[in-house]
């Protein structure tokens, strides 16, 4: 046993559990040999997987465009930003098996459909404009979302943070250029950017969760420190951010209600359809079963590569043994 183990079993459970809320109300990092209570633990095990899966399957929207894109610059761009998603979801997946769960039971998991991901990557990508959109709004509310996570409690999670945040401002700035470049192409071009506009606003904008009044987890992840927004207030940070770039680029947002509020030094908007996002979340949103089936196929696909792996591994450790 380490010293923090038989430190730990010197403790009763209140003390632990006090020198947990100090660490955390001190803004601290609670760390994986740490103690921390059970539903903390549930809790980050849920957001970093469902996390993690977000990051793979929204591989796929965009993924439908690689053999398609307009030029060899396009095609590299996005093979460029399909790769670092793949890579923001190996990060979390190792952050999650830092909690004690392995990656292989929440790939089961997320193809059995026991664990979420995001709704936004159930929409389909009908033009390539829908790329740049992504990029866009997609990936500026990922930014939203994620800045806040770099300061969250946990710190293995907090720190894959830092890195997956500069590469979606990239992502973010790619698909603005993108779009910026369409715009100053044909009156074709310009209606196919709106047209991507028009539906990915609102899903964009349900992505950062049901209103705070229907949230069920923001006030105890809030009080971890897991969390350090409530949905609300980061959808409207998005808005804000979004509205001028949206006059910027020359595209209208798809809501009659957006109105300045002087008083309040904030856009107003309108009220996004949570009954689409209750849909979504159960698995029935337009591509849900597409984009679980393909991941189911990739794994099974892919079993040949892990198990090439683990002889691998296998055969350098067996080497190993008989060197010394
Ligand atoms: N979609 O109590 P709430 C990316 C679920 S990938 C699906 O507010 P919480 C990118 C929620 O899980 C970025 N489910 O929950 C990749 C909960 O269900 P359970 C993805 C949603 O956790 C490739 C229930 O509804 N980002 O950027 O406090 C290409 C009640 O909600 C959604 C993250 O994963 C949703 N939109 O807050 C391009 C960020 N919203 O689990 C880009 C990390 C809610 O109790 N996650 N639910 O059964 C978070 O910040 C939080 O988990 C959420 C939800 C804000 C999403």
């Amino acid at each position: 046993m380490n010293a923090a183990g038989a430190e730990s079993v010197m403790r009763s459970d209140a003390e632990l559990e006090a020198h947990f809320d100090a660490v955390v109300g001190a803004e601290q990092r609670i760390e994986p040999r740490d103690w921390m209570p059970d539903a903390y633990r549930a809790t980050l095990v849920r957001q970093i997987a469902q996390h993690a899966h977000s990051e793979i399957i929204g591989m796929q929207p965009e993924g439908n465009w690689l053999t398609r894109a307009p030029s060899l610059r396009r095609k590299a761009i996005l093979l460029a930003k399909a790769q670092d998603e793949a890579g923001h979801g190996l990060y979390l997946y190792a952050a999650a098996e830092t909690l004690g769960v392995d990656r292989a039971e929440l790939t089961e998991k997320l193809v059995s459909g026991r664990q979420k991901y995001s709704s936004i990557f159930n929409y389909p990508t009908l033009t390539f404009a829908d790329v740049g959109v992504i990029g866009w709004l997609v990936d500026g509310a990922a930014i939203c979302n994620q800045v806040p996570l770099c300061r969250c409690s946990y710190g293995p999670y907090a720190r894959a943070m830092v890195r997956v945040c500069k590469e979606e401002s990239f992502h973010q700035r790619q698909g603005y250029e993108l779009l910026m470049t369409l715009m100053r192409g044909t009156e074709g071009q310009r209606r196919m950017v709106q047209d991507a506009v028009d539906r990915w606003w609102w899903p964009s904008l349900m992505m950062f969760g049901p209103p705070d009044g229907d949230s069920p987890n923001t006030a105890q992840s809030m009080a971890w420190r897991i969390k350090r927004h409530t949905n609300d207030e980061l959808r409207q940070r998005f808005v804000d951010m979004t509205v001028p770039q949206a006059e910027h680029l020359g595209v209208t947002l798809p809501d009659p209600a957006l109105s300045w509020n002087e008083e309040r030094g904030g856009w107003d908007f309108g009220e996004p359809d949570w009954s689409e996002l209750k849909q979504v979340i159960k698995g029935q949103g337009p591509c849900n079963a597409e984009r679980v089936e393909r991941r189911r196929a990739a794994h099974e696909d892919g079993a040949w590569v892990r198990e090439a792996a683990l002889a691998y591994a296998a055969k350098q450790q067996k080497q190993r043994g008989t060197e010394k």
